[in-house]
């Protein structure tokens, strides 16, 4: 059985386990609970991924992988069906910016997040702003993507990702409504959320 460090609010973790879910793994993997937060010191996943981040997964053989990009091509390796990490040079690279650009408007979520958990005096707010305006710039992204239709099936990682990092928002950033400025976007999202691998997943707190 293989262990992925796991965090029912985090997207990247998210990533993982739809994948797991979109691709037959999931039972495969068993979850543990991990709580990680940026002034928490977490000797016991230190050990394990020296960034103190979730998600890592070990695997059969006591491997530890992380991040999130990492586990999710290894996962890919491990299934007969149709690859989420395309094989052929356009669809691929396509996929890993799609990645690249959903990894990146998480990350910038999060840090604006954890500036949000910040005693009020410590907060900075030109932090949060500079944080805010690439989440802004990388859904007006994804809009003209999905405009010119590279968020059509087949399903691939950039799909993935875009999914959990959309929902991430709806779950701790509902009053950017987002979807009122992008609205093909947010068609799209409206269907992806419908995969039984994103109903299964939805964020909550622990
Ligand atoms: N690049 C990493 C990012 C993982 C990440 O930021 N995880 C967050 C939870 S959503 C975390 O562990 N934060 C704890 C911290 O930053 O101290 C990945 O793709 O896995």
């Amino acid at each position: 059985m293989m262990k992925l460090r796991y965090a029912a609010a985090s997207p990247f973790v998210r990533k993982v386990v739809v994948v797991s879910l979109e691709t037959g793994l999931s039972e495969r993997i068993e979850r543990v609970a991990t709580s990680v937060s940026p002034v928490k010191p977490n000797e016991e996943v230190a050990r394990e991924n020296p960034l103190i981040k979730v998600p890592s997964l070990t695997t059969d053989d006591g491997t530890v992988l992380y991040d999130s990009d990492v586990i999710c091509e290894y996962l890919d390796t491990l299934h007969d069906g149709p690859k989420l990490f395309p094989a052929s040079d356009a669809a691929r690279w396509t996929a890993l910016r799609q990645q690249a650009l959903a990894d990146g408007l998480m990350e910038a979520a999060i840090l604006c997040r954890y500036e949000n958990l910040r005693p009020e005096e410590k907060r900075w707010t030109d932090w949060v702003e500079s944080q805010m305006r690439r989440v802004r710039g990388a859904l007006a992204a994804l809009e003209i993507e999905t405009e010119a239709g590279a968020l059509a099936a087949p399903l691939t990682i950039g799909h993935v990702t875009i999914g959990c990092a959309l929902g991430y928002l709806n779950f701790r950033f509902a009053k950017e409504e987002w979807q009122m400025r992008h609205r093909r976007l947010a068609a799209w999202f409206d269907e992806f959320n419908r995969r039984k691998s994103m109903q299964l997943t939805a964020p909550r707190d622990a």
